[in-house]
């Protein structure tokens, strides 16, 4: 059998396995497993290294406009550059609508600017702001048939929030076209209600973001999000949960048997809101949302990953420059809630897992696999061509140095944010080489990928977004006097 490429004499882990065996990749994909391969025009020798599947970055915010209108700093390129060199074969960032565009054209737009910039593959997820009919049930089947199976809606943010209504309607055209749904869950009402406190009585610094966001406004709209699934009889993921109330709610969601899946963000274990409460507006450096919390929530955290409560750890990339362009938008002394809401750390999210979970025995090598590539693959309908290393699967891999020791700083970054929340974190292990899809993308520190090389990928139906089928007695026509609902 001939190769394009092998990679030799590494350790080859996924979510389920481990072997030291070489990786022969032909025409972009994995063909061969085993040890002594014959030799290929080109040859990587991972002696001493881990050969993992690439990262599925499934929570990022590329060249999007927020709904105030402020432009994200990394646009296709950069975006795409920094992940790569992070460990990520695949980026699925955000197509987001604002309130009455189409979301045809939304999606046309972001395709016709990764198709020329992307240096890794990608796909996008939806973000649905506008429900009106058209969208349901016209422009959202569309797109799902087109390969787009998963938007994301927000219970938050004046511009983008749904109403429960809506968001049941989002959840019964998930159900019928096979998409899964991600929410965004804080009790709107809650947070405009301190917000104003703080405001009035003159509360205005960066660190109030973190007051106003309360745990229990994200707690009472997970629960509030989980009722509406387990009406619909549709799955949810709620995505960068941060604190105790929401991970408890989604822990007796899945001990109920409710198919409803969370995602975390290393700001929601190496941050908190001391961070926010630095010199001057340096604090907003550090504002997203849900904010970070505290130490006592760092660990439910931890736990939750621990646990299985998390399937997927992503970066919530929200790259904005901390300057007039973004962070300082609204004045070198905007109050907390004109402050653009989001962080960096599309390149950081596997190093510091790897790090601060493998390295320092938190959780295992396979479970790092899964968190940051096998689970988002399975959930977004990637999966197996994404996720795994399998005879058959693209060749994207991710060759890791277990033992190098850096100090993190931005300039050894590849974003265009100017700065890292993470700076001065003393980390082990480091991807130096990463593969998508048989092209060797980054090698020892070396970008070796254009602009427009990555490749648009179509989604699946996942199975983790099937109904489980067991209504309840509202919708069940069996119980409910043959009300036909769903
Ligand atoms: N939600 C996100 O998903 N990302 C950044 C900010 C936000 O509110
Ligand atoms: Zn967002
Ligand atoms: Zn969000
Ligand atoms: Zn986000």
């Amino acid at each position: 059998m001939e190769f394009d490429l092998v990679v030799r004499n590494g350790t080859v882990v996924t979510a389920s396995d481990r072997t030291d065996c070489d990786v022969g990749i032909r025409d972009g994909k994995i063909v061969a497993l085993m040890k002594g391969l014959p030799k290929a025009p080109r040859e990587i020798d991972a002696a001493g290294r881990l050969v993992l599947p690439g990262g599925v970055e499934a929570h990022c915010h590329i060249e999007q406009s927020s709904s105030l209108g402020i432009q994200t700093s990394d646009d296709f390129e950069s975006g795409s550059i920094s992940a790569a060199f992070g460990g990520n074969t695949t980026i699925m960032p955000f197509a987001a609508q604002h309130k009455g565009q189409s979301l045809l054209d939304v999606v046309a737009d972001y395709e016709a600017r990764a198709a020329a910039k992307s240096v890794i593959d990608y796909s996008y997820h939806l973000i649905v702001s506008d429900a009106n009919e058209d969208v349901l049930h016209n422009q959202l089947p569309k797109l799902i048939k087109k390969g787009l199976t998963s938007f994301k809606v927000y219970t938050t943010y004046e511009l983008l929030k749904l109403d429960d209504y809506q968001i049941l309607e989002v959840l019964s055209v998930a159900r019928r076209e096979g998409a899964l749904v991600m929410v965004h869950a804080e009790n709107h009402d809650m947070i405009r209600w301190l917000t104003k406190r703080l405001l009035d009585a003159g509360h205005k610094e960066p660190k109030y973001h973190g007051i106003s966001h309360s745990r229990i406004a994200e707690g009472e709209a997970t629960n509030r999000a989980i009722s509406l699934s387990e009406l619909v009889d549709q799955p949810l993921l709620v995505v960068h949960v941060s604190c105790q109330q929401a991970t408890e709610a989604i822990r007796d969601a899945q001990s109920k048997g409710l198919k409803i899946y969370g995602e975390t963000c290393p700001q929601y274990l190496f941050l908190t809101v001391d961070d926010l409460d630095r010199q001057g507006m340096e604090g907003a450096m550090f504002c997203c949302s849900p904010p970070p919390r505290d130490a006592s929530s760092q660990e439910a955290i931890w736990t939750g990953i621990q646990n299985g409560t998390f399937q997927i750890v992503s970066s919530d990339h929200a790259p904005y420059r901390f300057d007039e362009t973004a962070k300082l938008q609204a004045g070198p002394d905007a109050p907390f809630n004109k402050i653009a809401n989001g962080i960096p750390g599309i390149e950081l999210r596997m190093p510091l897992l790897f790090s601060e979970g493998v390295c320092k025995g938190r959780i295992d090598l396979h479970r790092f696999v899964e968190l940051t590539s096998t689970n988002a693959a399975r959930l977004y309908g990637l999966f197996p061509r994404k996720g795994t290393i399998s005879v058959g699967a693209d060749a994207d891999l991710a060759i890791w140095d277990p033992d190098v020791k850096y100090t993190v700083s931005w300039d050894d970054l590849h974003d265009n944010v100017g700065y890292t929340p993470y700076a001065g974190m003393e980390l082990t292990g480091w991807p130096t080489t990463v593969i998508n899809r048989g092209r060797v993308v980054v090698d020892q520190g070396q970008l070796n990928a254009s602009p427009g090389d990555g490749t648009f990928v179509p989604r699946e139906h996942s199975d983790l977004a099937k109904p489980r089928g067991t209504l309840v007695r509202e919708v069940d026509p069996a119980r409910n006097f043959g009300a036909k609902i769903l």
